[in-house]
C-alpha cells in the first residue's frame, strides 16, 4: 500500500504537482533549518540583499540534514510510488532556495528546469520528479511561495510531440520558458515540513515575498534509471517515467 491516494496521484497526474502536508517531522524541520543558519553563517548574501538567493549543496551527503528531508522521511516512498519502486536515481545535489523580503515580484510565465541547458552529447539536462520540502510558513500567497502553471506539464509534452523536441529546445533556448499558452497560475501554500512533488515538465517560478519572514525550501531532484536513455521519451510522454501514475490512473 502506497501512502498516495489513488485521489492524490490523480491530482499529480491533472495538475503536475501535489503538496503533501506533514511529512517531515518538526525535529528534522529543525535539523534542516539549522543547516541552513550554518551555510548561511559561510556564505551569507550581500547586505540589504533582497530576492531570491539559492546556495547549492553538492554533493548531498555533505549536508545530511537536508538530504535527510528527503530520504529519511516519507517523502522518498512517495516519489517511489509516483514513479517506481527502487527505480529513482539521485538526489546529486541539494538546493536552497531563500526568498528575502521585501520583494514585490509576480513573475510572467514559468520556465522548465534545464530546457536552455543541453549536455556536451546533446542531451537536455533534464530529471524526473521534483521535491520541495518547506522550511518557512507559506501558508498564503506571496510567502515566497513557488508560482506554478498546473497542467503545463501536459501542455508542454504536446508541444514537444506536435512540434518535436528540437523545435521545443529551439524555442525554449533562450530563457527555459516553454513556449505554450499559461493562463491559469497558483502559488504553492504549505506549512513548515510540508512537501511539493513537481512533474518535471511543470512550468513554475520564483515567487514574491512581502512577509515578515525569509523564505525557506529545500529542493531535490530525482530521475529514474535509465533517463539519459529515454529522456526524449520523457520529454513527449509525460507519464513515460511515472509507472505509478500510470498505474493509479489507467493511462497507456
Ligand atoms: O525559488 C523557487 O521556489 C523556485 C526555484 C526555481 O524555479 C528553480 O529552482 O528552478
Amino acid at each position: 500500500m502506497g501512502i498516495l491516494t489513488p485521489q492524490q496521484i490523480r491530482q499529480f497526474a491533472d495538475e503536475g504537482y501535489l503538496v503533501v502536508p506533514g511529512l517531515v517531522p518538526e525535529s528534522a524541520v529543525a535539523a534542516g533549518n539549522a543547516a541552513i543558519d550554518r551555510l548561511l553563517a559561510e556564505r551569507p548574501p550581500p547586505e540589504g540583499h533582497v530576492g531570491s538567493y539559492a546556495l547549492v549543496e553538492k554533493p548531498p551527503e555533505s549536508r545530511p540534514a537536508l538530504l535527510a528531508l528527503l530520504t529519511g522521511t516519507p517523502a522518498y516512498a512517495i516519489a517511489e510510488q509516483l514513479t517506481a519502486d527502487g527505480g529513482l536515481t539521485g538526489p546529486t545535489h541539494v538546493q536552497v532556495a531563500l526568498t528575502y523580503p521585501p520583494y514585490r515580484h509576480r513573475p510572467g510565465s514559468g520556465h522548465v528546469d534545464g530546457l536552455n541547458k543541453l549536455t556536451q552529447d546533446g542531451r537536455v539536462t533534464s530529471f524526473t520528479l521534483l521535491v520541495g520540502v518547506l522550511l518557512s510558513d507559506q501558508t498564503a500567497d506571496n510567502m515566497g511561495n513557488v508560482h506554478v502553471w498546473p497542467g503545463s506539464h501536459l501542455a508542454v509534452a504536446a508541444y514537444a510531440r506536435d512540434n518535436g523536441i528540437d523545435e521545443l529546445l529551439a524555442r525554449s533556448a533562450e530563457t527555459a520558458h516553454p513556449p505554450i499558452e499559461t493562463t491559469h497560475r497558483t502559488q504553492v501554500r504549505g506549512r513548515p515540513g510540508d512537501v511539493v512533488f513537481a512533474h518535471y515538465l511543470l512550468a513554475h517560478n520564483i515567487g514574491g515575498n512581502t512577509s515578515p519572514i525569509i523564505r525557506r525550501t529545500v529542493y531535490m531532484r530525482l530521475k529514474r534509471l535509465g533517463h539519459a536513455e529515454h529522456w526524449r521519451q520523457a520529454l513527449t510522454d509525460p507519464f513515460f517515467e511515472y509507472d505509478g501514475v500510470r498505474a493509479a490512473t489507467a493511462r497507456p
